[in-house]
């Protein structure tokens, strides 16, 4: 790849998991180069960097980085302020366990929602999504971020979920308040706005 002055995000500007590399750059005032791209039509020389042709990829000087948690897991050790993790090792690991979560079921099920929107993998997907969604509710009474007092990397990976919901046909029922305050709460922060692609900005009025 051509020697690049600064970091490179290439990120897919609808995507949600390039939304929470976006969104942790952004909460971190860290200015790099946010190159959109797509999937199929990615440049040559990073088909040949990253294995899995995915989005998002980060390209720091001789550094070539693929899979958004460990892209967000190095932005957070490489650039410390504001941690966006907790230092006591049992929250850590609760954090790491409720990343793991979301990665396997919210993003999962997004992944088959935008895949093909039509399709009887994105019906039951939309359902499943939703079920789970409003099920977490109550977890997000509590405090004013998740399980904390502080934003960390699991509001920033929840967050691009919550923003798709009208954009994948998700509505949520009455009982699922607390997350309704939480996402206007997340929503309005002039780091999650700052986050957004023309794409995403367009997925909700
Ligand atoms: N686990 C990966 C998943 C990323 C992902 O699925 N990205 C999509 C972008 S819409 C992609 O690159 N899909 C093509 C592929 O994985 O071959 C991550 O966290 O970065």
């Amino acid at each position: 790849m051509a020697r690049r002055a600064v970091m490179t995000l290439f990120s897919g500007p609808a995507d949600p998991w390039s939304h929470r590399a976006r969104l942790v750059l952004a909460e971190k005032g860290i200015t790099i180069d946010v190159v959109s791209a797509e999937v199929g039509h990615l440049p040559e020389d990073l088909l040949d960097l990253n294995p899995y042709h995915s989005l998002p990829t980060l390209v720091d000087r001789d550094l070539v980085l693929y899979d958004s948690r460990v892209i967000i897991d190095y932005l957070d050790e490489r650039f410390p302020h504001p941690p966006l993790m907790p230092i006591d090792p049992v929250t850590r690991a609760q954090f790491r366990v409720a990343l793991y979560r979301l990665e396997r079921d919210w993003y999962a099920m997004a992944t088959d929602i935008q895949a093909d929107p039509q399709g009887k993998t994105a019906e039951h997907a939309r359902k499943l999504l939703g079920e789970a969604i409003s099920a977490s509710a109550e977890v997000f009474r509590a405090k004013p971020f998740f399980l904390s007092e502080e934003f960390s990397l699991v509001d920033a990976s929840i967050a691009p979920i919550l923003w798709r919901l009208p954009f994948y046909g998700i509505e949520l029922p009455p009982q699922a308040q607390p997350i309704v305050k939480y996402m206007n709460s997340i929503f309005a922060r002039p780091a999650f706005r700052a986050s957004l692609s023309a794409i995403e900005r367009s997925m909700r009025h």
